[in-house]
């Protein structure tokens, strides 16, 4: 063997070899110790995979190649989540069909990218969510939660351009503007498919503190799930016979309500609003319309607002109060109406100043009143509250619920922020919704064997303006009878979004044989809940959240018997290059290929690895791949057999950094700190090129921790040193904990060249190391007190002399 380091002989040469070997395959039915070993899939959309995506891949990968070496039987599958608007929208910027674009885009991305960076793919169980075999599937489910009343169809607020005529997707609208047209986009009530997710909002939070993923993750569904204790409380328009219930967090501040506040979309508005000020209602609303639910949120915007010029009845003291509307109340929350409380909310508070709208304190800390110069939201003692005065707001809160609950006024109760899912959507690209309309029988879903409702293929899959679902216009497709009655029926022209098709892809991968059902039983047992999920915390409360909920329904209609889908979720960081983000628009955005190319797939591997901490992510260098590759021609040179070779038993020191590593770099990957992993082996390998000798152990043992990071190599090298099996079928190496510190040794600490202690202490350690043990040790201090020291003799290993005066 020449010595020379071809990165691009070993590589193609391994790759070739795992793949005629099947290496990366599991047998899925007989396997003994399962780890499944899931990656978030991509969206084959884009002009390709960036650094960023295999940043993810390369991490995660890790894991697989770690624990099969810690002998689990590893199922690493590999997929594309072809259907949805992103596919759509480039379709459509290519000017080219879908149907013809997403094959094309992922032959690319596989053959050309996710074949090249060298993780253990089992391409047998490939899937792709626009395969009529996979997306059957996904209408099967749609079918059975409807079945189960977990999906139903009701109107909702959705996007609407009035230019463009369409729908958009929230991800469309730009600072409250059409992506396509820059016009402003306002919000259109339609008939939508809606999954119920707020079933499940309860055990979706409970069963968060139960889970063993990343903390931001679980507090962004936390917030987004968003519990709230209170209550409802019944308020009374004056004129007419409808109530104005509200939702309140704080009912112990209901003495202090001196106006009540409206969503501009209330339904009650158009029955109280009086005639006069209709007109300034109809064009508030439509500003209202305009903005985004985030942007009416925003505590900085200025508020605006209207006087409807009615009032209501406060329950707890029969006081009159004025209503009015505002788009700080909104419609979707609650019940889309608020008690105001200027005194103790800072929103309210805003409002009653530029409004002019009167103040009343009604919870003190010390039981006086005072002049507030904001809203005072903590707690204290009730005042102005009538029979409740002198109470503490907590109790407080309690008694008035309860004392308006006997007059049917309030009721105790739990809201979320959480809202249904609206997984209908009016555009081409995704599994047609598998439902069909009949004058005499109505709504019913597809029948099984009927599955799948093809996706037809039409030429004009864009949205025409007329805001309806492509397929709204291709008679052919909707034009079907009734499974029931046998009559001319209609068939659902939306189709649903692409997240339903990722909320159970994880399910399929083990089955992607199994033809007639979704998932084969026994695989699913074995299988399922997935043991590791690794991907990007921007899917914390879309995609993670989707499919907890899908197994929580699945789990209740009695398809599966678990209702967690994946044990243990990491969020990967977000890396950025040379400072900056990137993005097509800064140009700074290179495939993954060009580093490739230039420097091996382990070079780039390695360096992703080092690059930062995997969980926060880091700054990528196109120097720092470079470097890698410098990296691995040193190991390359360290550990090819055929150098002096010294089969001795190791010294003491050698051993300290051998066993040191392993323990070190084993603990890196657990911590998925893989940059301080890295940092170890380039320590061992310091210290094996200073010595010169080679040693088979610390050159295996080298090799197989370095491997999961840089397989090629790994693989190479481990077979020169005469190995025939692939080393990802070796095992793990050991170390001891007694060897991997070092041997201690005994330091003398003299003052003034008296040895006054004995310490015992860890060998290599640095004066400053020793200064910490001697300055909490009396029986040296003492000496020292009172005077000043005037220098200090060092001797690693042995002495420090302290010279004092
Ligand atoms: C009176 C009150 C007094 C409130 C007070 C707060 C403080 P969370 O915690 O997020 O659940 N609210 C209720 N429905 C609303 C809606 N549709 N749009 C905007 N705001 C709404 O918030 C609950 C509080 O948010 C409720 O309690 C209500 O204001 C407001 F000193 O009622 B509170
Ligand atoms: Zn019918």
């Amino acid at each position: 063997m020449d010595g020379a380091y071809d990165f691009a002989f070993t590589e193609r040469k391994w790759q070739e070899k795992w793949r005629k070997g099947n290496t990366d395959r599991v047998d899925l039915r007989f396997a003994q110790r399962p780890f499944y070993n899931l990656m978030m899939f991509p969206y084959p959309s884009a002009e390709g995979l960036h650094v960023g995506n295999m940043f993810a891949f390369v991490g995660s990968d890790i894991q697989g190649r770690f624990h099969r070496m810690n002998g689990y039987d590893v199922f690493e599958p590999m997929g594309f989540d072809a259907f949805g608007i992103h596919s759509e929208n480039y379709a459509i910027k290519k000017r080219n069909h879908p149907s013809k674009l997403t094959p094309k885009n992922i032959r690319y991305f596989r053959d050309e990218q996710l074949k090249r960076i060298g993780n253990m793919y089992d391409w047998s169980h490939e899937l792709d969510t626009t395969d009529p075999a996979y997306y059957r599937w996904t209408q099967w489910i749609f079918t059975q939660l409807y079945k189960a009343g977990l999906a139903y169809r009701a109107k909702g607020l959705v996007n609407w351009c009035p230019s463009c005529k369409t729908v958009l997707a929230d991800e469309q609208v730009i600072e409250g503007e059409c992506e396509r047209c820059s016009n402003d986009v306002t919000k259109r009530e339609t008939e939508q498919w809606f999954l119920r997710i707020t079933e499940f909002a309860e055990p979706l939070l409970n069963n968060l503190s139960t889970l063993d993923w990343s903390d931001k993750t679980r507090t962004a569904q936390r917030n987004w799930i968003g519990r709230s204790e209170g209550a409802s409380i019944r308020f009374r328009p004056e004129n007419g016979r409808d109530s104005l219930d509200v939702f309140t967090t704080r009912p112990d501040t209901l003495f202090g309500v001196t106006f009540m506040v409206l969503a501009p979309e209330h339904p009650l508005l158009d029955r109280i609003t009086l005639p006069a000020v209709r007109p300034a209602l109809e064009q508030y609303r439509t500003e209202v319309g305009k903005m985004t639910e985030v942007e009416r949120q925003s505590a900085s915007a200025a508020k605006t607002g209207m006087f409807t010029g009615a009032f209501a009845v406060n329950p707890a003291n029969d006081e009159r109060v004025p209503i009015w509307t505002s788009d700080y109340a909104l419609m979707s929350y609650g019940t889309g109406a608020i008690m105001a409380v200027p005194a103790h909310d800072q929103r309210d508070f805003e409002f009653a100043q530029i409004f002019g709208l009167k103040i009343r304190e009604v919870i003190s800390p010390d039981g006086r009143s005072r002049v507030l110069e904001e809203a005072y939201t903590d707690s204290g003692v009730l005042i102005n509250s009538g029979k409740f005065d002198g109470l503490g707001n907590a109790d407080a809160a309690r008694a008035i619920v309860q004392w308006l609950k006997e007059k049917n006024k309030a009721e105790f109760r739990v809201n979320y922020r959480l809202r249904d899912w609206c997984v209908s959507r009016q555009r081409y690209w995704g599994p047609p919704i598998p439902m069909i309309y009949c004058g005499g029988c109505g709504v019913l879903p597809v029948p099984d064997e009927d599955l799948p409702v093809l996706l037809p293929k039409i030429e004009h899959y864009m949205p025409d303006g007329s805001g309806k679902s492509p397929l709204g216009r291709d008679p052919e497709f909707y034009r079907t009878t009734c499974p029931k009655c046998g009559g001319p029926a209609r068939r659902e022209t939306d189709v649903s979004d692409n997240m339903l098709c990722s909320a159970w892809y994880f399910y399929r991968y083990p089955s992607t044989n199994c033809r007639e059902r979704p998932f084969d039983s026994e695989m699913t047992r074995k299988w399922l809940p997935v043991d590791l999920y690794v991907g990007g915390n921007e899917h914390a409360v879309l995609h993670l959240l989707y499919s907890r909920f899908l197994c929580m329904a699945l789990k209740r209609i009695g398809i599966i018997d678990f209702e967690e889908p994946f044990k243990k979720f990491v969020a990967n960081g977000i890396i950025v290059r040379e400072g900056a983000k990137m993005s097509k628009s800064k140009g700074n955005v290179i495939d993954p290929n060009d580093y490739m190319n230039r420097h091996g797939t382990d070079a780039f591997r390695v360096y992703l690895a080092f690059m930062g901490n995997y969980l926060v992510g880091g700054d990528f260098r196109d120097s720092g791949v470079k470097g890698m590759h410098g990296f691995l021609k040193r190991v390359w040179k360290a550990f090819q057999p055929g150098g002096p070779e010294d089969n001795a038993p190791l010294d003491s020191e050698t051993a300290y950094w051998l066993h040191h590593t392993i323990k070190h770099v084993t603990d890196g990957i657990q911590r998925f700190s893989y940059n301080t992993a890295i940092s170890r082996l380039m320590e061992l390998l310091n210290h094996v090129s200073r010595d010169g000798v080679q040693k088979r152990s610390v050159s295996e043992a080298f090799i197989k921790l370095l491997s999961p990071f840089a397989p090629h190599i790994c693989e190479e090298l481990w077979e020169q040193w005469g190995h025939r099996r692939s080393v990802f079928d070796c095992s793990w190496p050991e170390y001891s904990d007694n060897l991997a510190i070092r041997a201690s040794v005994e330091y003398v600490i003299q003052i003034n060249g008296k040895v006054r202690a004995k310490i015992n202490m860890e060998r290599g350690l640095s004066e400053k190391e020793i200064d910490t043990h001697w300055q909490s040790n009396p029986a040296v201090t003492r000496w020292i007190e009172g005077r000043r020291i005037i220098r200090k003799v060092f001797v690693p290993d042995k002495l420090l002399n302290i010279v004092v005066k």
